[in-house]
């Protein structure tokens, strides 16, 4: 049975990637920072399959490593790693945007993904095998008003995608990532900082994604056989054509 090791997932799209990767009876080690959500997944899913919690927040170097290194034996071959935690703080002008919300995204969404990337990937390494899968966003390949830092996290992830596939490649470690659209999470609560109407306003009038078509994808793209890798996709809900045209109607 492979394992899989999946960042945020407490919430969204990491969370319903557990719950689908379990029943695909993948064994899982899943991340966050809130203790009881990993439990409650935990006690739900230890039904199906075998899972190990790790709190930590990835800004934290240390406690990153000292939790992957220090897995137990029976979760210690990470066959796949899902790179999803992150989130957008804030949609500001450059020029009134907050250096906390900048600090934030950039440490979370691009220096807590290598931290996480760089403890598997010594694992995979001596392994000679793993898939990485990144979290990347419509946001990494296109920059919208206001988008300004988170869009320029994202279009890192993009590039750190790039450069993970040529330098793994030797070790026949398969690396891909997934850019999604207007996905429904918690996403807009934290970019809003919890103005839950503001949040709720931005999928108003249209379908947009639903974590499970995300973790349905990421289900497909591990489940592929050895020589297929799927190396970047973007997926959209059907009402959306780039970062700034969403169809309210048909
Ligand atoms: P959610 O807010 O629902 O989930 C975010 C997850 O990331 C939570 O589990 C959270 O866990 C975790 N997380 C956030 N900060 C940290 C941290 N410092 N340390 C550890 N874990 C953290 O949002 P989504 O599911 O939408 O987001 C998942 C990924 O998808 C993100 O990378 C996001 O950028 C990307 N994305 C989202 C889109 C969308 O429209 N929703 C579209 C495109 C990409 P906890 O708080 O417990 O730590
Ligand atoms: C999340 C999608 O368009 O809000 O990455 O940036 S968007």
């Amino acid at each position: 049975m492979k394992t899989a090791l999946i960042t945020g997932a407490t919430s969204g799209i990491g969370k319903s990637t557990a719950i689908t990767l379990a029943k695909h009876n993948i064994n899982l080690i899943i991340c966050g920072r809130r203790q009881d959500r990993l439990d409650n997944l935990q006690q739900e899913l230890s039904k199906i399959v075998k899972v190990h919690t790790l709190c930590f927040d990835v800004r934290d170097k240390e406690k990153v490593f000292e939790s992957i290194e220090n897995l137990p034996t029976e979760f210690n071959t990470i066959d796949i790693l899902v790179n999803n935690a992150g989130n957008a703080h804030g949609l500001d002008p450059i020029q009134t945007g907050s250096i906390d919300d900048w600090d934030a995204m950039i440490d979370i969404n691009v220096k807590g993904l290598l931290y996480v990337s760089k403890a598997v990937i010594s694992k995979m390494i001596n392994q000679k095998s793993g898939h990485i899968i990144n979290i990347g966003s419509i946001a990494g390949k296109e920059v919208y008003p206001n988008g300004n830092v988170y869009c320029a996290s994202k279009h890192a992830v993009d590039a750190i995608n790039k450069g993970m596939q040529m330098d793994l490649n030797p070790y026949g470690i398969k690396v891909g990532a997934i850019h999604p659209g207007l996905v429904e999470t918690e996403f807009s609560n934290v970019r809003f900082k919890g103005d839950d109407k503001k949040a709720d306003s931005v999928y108003d009038g249209f379908d947009p994604l639903t974590p499970n078509d995300i973790a349905d994808i990421i289900a497909f793209v591990v489940t592929r056989p050895y020589h297929v890798n799927i190396a970047d996709l973007i997926v959209f809900p059907t009402a959306q054509a780039s970062s700034t045209i969403v169809k309210k109607s048909f």
